[in-house]
């Protein structure tokens, strides 16, 4: 494909690039032309623009995958256009309890810089979205890669996008995070902040694991960018435990180029959280609700309801199959 290498890149400048004039270095680029003038400049190739907007300007102009909203398509019917040279399914698998597994297969994937990975939506409500600071997260992809993001599709639909910088890039379902729908991508050599494990919860104690996860759940939706008092949080419960599988560690993932779901330890795949009071009926100090969920639109969820409305964590881990 013709991959633009000089995007290599997707990614926006630091301030610290700032100041370098992008117009002259992607001429440069293109006149040393692909992947070995980029491996000759080295790390000072490795943005293209300063802003997320200047990059999806960039990428508009040179007909590529939009840096921060890939190619999304509603059906398969629509051709794609560029070739992806991998694929990813988003699916659902029901399972011997409450909750299905929400996946990512291959649930790690090795790939070269500049490749597409075509996602698709076996089922619908899924994304693909960064853990990026701009979300709300610790740092879990490469250094200057912009806040990117597949939408909501309908079952059938696909994403496409580009990896052009290479490094570790850690993905979720924004939908399903917290039931460990995550995967992990490696772009060439390993590096950047999901290069090195997520920090060990288990070597503090344990109930202070807990707390700390549900205080950065409570977090979830609030404002980071005003006064940037939240603290970034860490992939939430489920998929916390998926990308600290063995498994999926990069140079696992290096080696085995594709690690399917099947490869995860169960242990990983369990449900760490159960629903209390929902609905919230008026009267009712518990029950037993019986609520949607997952995307495909199957009664699957019974849970014991109280009224306090809470979503608690637990440590259960008798609930996966
Ligand atoms: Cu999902």
């Amino acid at each position: 494909m013709t991959v633009n290498h000089a995007r290599t890149m997707g990614g926006f400048q630091t301030d610290a690039e700032r100041g370098e004039s992008t117009t002259k270095r992607r001429t440069v680029l293109r006149a040393l032309g692909g992947a070995g003038a980029l491996a000759a400049l080295g790390s000072a190739s490795a943005s293209a623009a300063d802003t997320p907007a200047e990059a999806r300007e960039l990428a508009r102009q040179d007909g590529e995958i939009d840096p921060v909203y890939g190619y999304p398509a509603q059906t398969d019917d629509e051709d794609p256009p560029v070739s992806p040279q991998h694929e990813v399914a988003l699916e659902i698998r029901p399972r011997d309890a409450p909750i299905p597994e929400f996946v990512f297969e291959p649930t790690g994937l090795y790939i070269e810089s500049g490749e597409t990975v075509r996602f698709n939506y076996e089922s619908p409500h899924h994304t693909v979205t960064a853990y990026h600071p701009e979300f709300g997260y610790v740092p879990r992809v490469p250094d200057g890669v912009p806040p990117f993001s597949a939408p909501a599709l309908p079952e059938g639909g696909y994403w496409l996008y580009t990896f052009d910088q290479e490094g570790v890039y850690e993905l979720h379902c924004a939908p399903h995070e917290i039931f460990g729908h995550a995967m992990r991508i490696v772009v060439g050599s390993p590096s950047g902040p999901a290069a090195d494990p997520l920090p060990d919860l288990c070597a503090g104690e344990g109930t202070t694991t807990a707390e700390e996860m549900t205080t950065t759940e409570e977090a979830d939706g609030e404002t980071t960018a005003e006064g940037g008092e939240e603290e970034p949080a860490l992939p939430r419960f489920g998929a916390y435990a998926v990308l600290t599988d063995p498994a999926l560690a990069p140079d696992a993932i290096v080696d085995e180029r594709r690690v399917s779901w099947d490869d995860l330890d169960p242990a990983s795949k369990q449900l760490f959280l159960r629903v209390e009071g929902f609905p919230p009926c008026p009267g009712q100090a518990t029950g037993t609700a019986t609520t949607e969920t997952g995307s495909d639109g199957e009664t699957t969820d019974e849970t014991e309801a109280t009224t306090d409305g809470e979503t608690e964590a637990t440590t259960t881990d008798d609930e996966s199959a």
